[in-house]
């Protein structure tokens, strides 16, 4: 009996017009995710945190989501061997904006895992992300190590990660994201938690849903192909600290009002 209700409300149609529709079918898309082996049962609690930040947010993204966002757009068209670092939350959430980004900046894909047996998850994350149009995913023949990391978690590429000068990592674990940035190289992080390791370690910290911060930087970088003299400026004028702490402030103030 408990089975057959599990079985039907998993069924069940969520209707458009409920206020939490997106939530809900994010949800679902993850707990789906989770059942094929492209997500772990973490991601869910991982999300849950991000779901939770999100409402102090407003569910929308901020100005200074947004500020991050360009800053990462015009960083990414200037660096010379970007890549795109895609773990099992990503791959379910966002595959297709994921891989159309990294057309318009030119980055490479590689994917990568924390939890689980990595070859499995490596190849679940590569066909999901060749069924929307990847043609390649570096990561399931890692050759380097990313120093000072233990574990699977060092695996990497030698011609993506350990070779990039700048990686985009979506909802990374604040070692790695460290471990990055020691290696010199450009962290840009997409984070719901403005307090997690890593959005502290990030020279760009995008505090915004994966969802909308993807097609968001992608909308910067095809707007900074047009106009590519406004790259330069923007790097220039963006401050990661001033931003972050901002979007505190915003958060405080929101709350106060609230
Ligand atoms: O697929 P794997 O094995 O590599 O595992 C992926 C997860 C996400 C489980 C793993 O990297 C992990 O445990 O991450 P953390 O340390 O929980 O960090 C995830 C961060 O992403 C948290 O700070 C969340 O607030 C945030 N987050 C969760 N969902 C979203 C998000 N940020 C933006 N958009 C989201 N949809």
């Amino acid at each position: 009996m408990g089975l057959l209700i599990g079985w039907e409300a998993r069924r069940l149609k969520i209707p458009k017009s409920h206020p939490r529709y997106k939530s809900l079918t994010t949800r679902e898309k993850l707990v789906k995710a989770v059942e094929r082996g492209l997500a772990v049962k973490e991601g869910l609690i991982a999300h849950g945190r991000g779901e939770a930040f999100d409402y102090l947010l407003g569910e929308k993204t901020t100005g200074f989501a947004e500020k991050a966002e360009k800053a990462a757009a015009a960083y990414l068209l200037r660096a010379d061997a970007p890549v795109i670092s895609v773990n099992g939350n990503a791959a379910a959430l966002a595959p297709k904006q994921l891989v159309k980004l990294g057309k318009v900046v030119n980055a490479k894909l590689e994917a990568n895992v924390f939890y689980g047996k990595r070859v499995e998850r490596i190849e679940q994350i590569t066909r999901e992300l060749k069924r929307n149009g990847a043609r390649k995913v570096l990561g399931s023949n890692p050759d380097a190590r990313i120093p000072g990391l233990k574990g699977q978690r060092a695996l990497c590429a030698s011609n993506g990660i350990y070779a990039s000068d700048l990686v985009l990592v979506p909802l990374e674990d604040g070692d790695r994201t460290q471990a990055l940035a020691a290696m010199g190289k450009t962290v840009i992080a997409i984070d719901l938690n403005p307090l997690s390791r890593t959005s502290l370690a990030a020279k760009v910290s995008i505090v915004d849903e994966l969802t909308r911060a993807v097609p968001n930087i992608a909308g910067f970088a095809t707007g900074f192909k047009r106009n590519p003299k406004q790259i330069a400026e923007t790097i220039r004028e963006f401050d990661n600290d001033n931003n972050l702490s901002a979007l505190l402030k915003f958060i405080r103030d929101r709350l106060a009002k609230l």
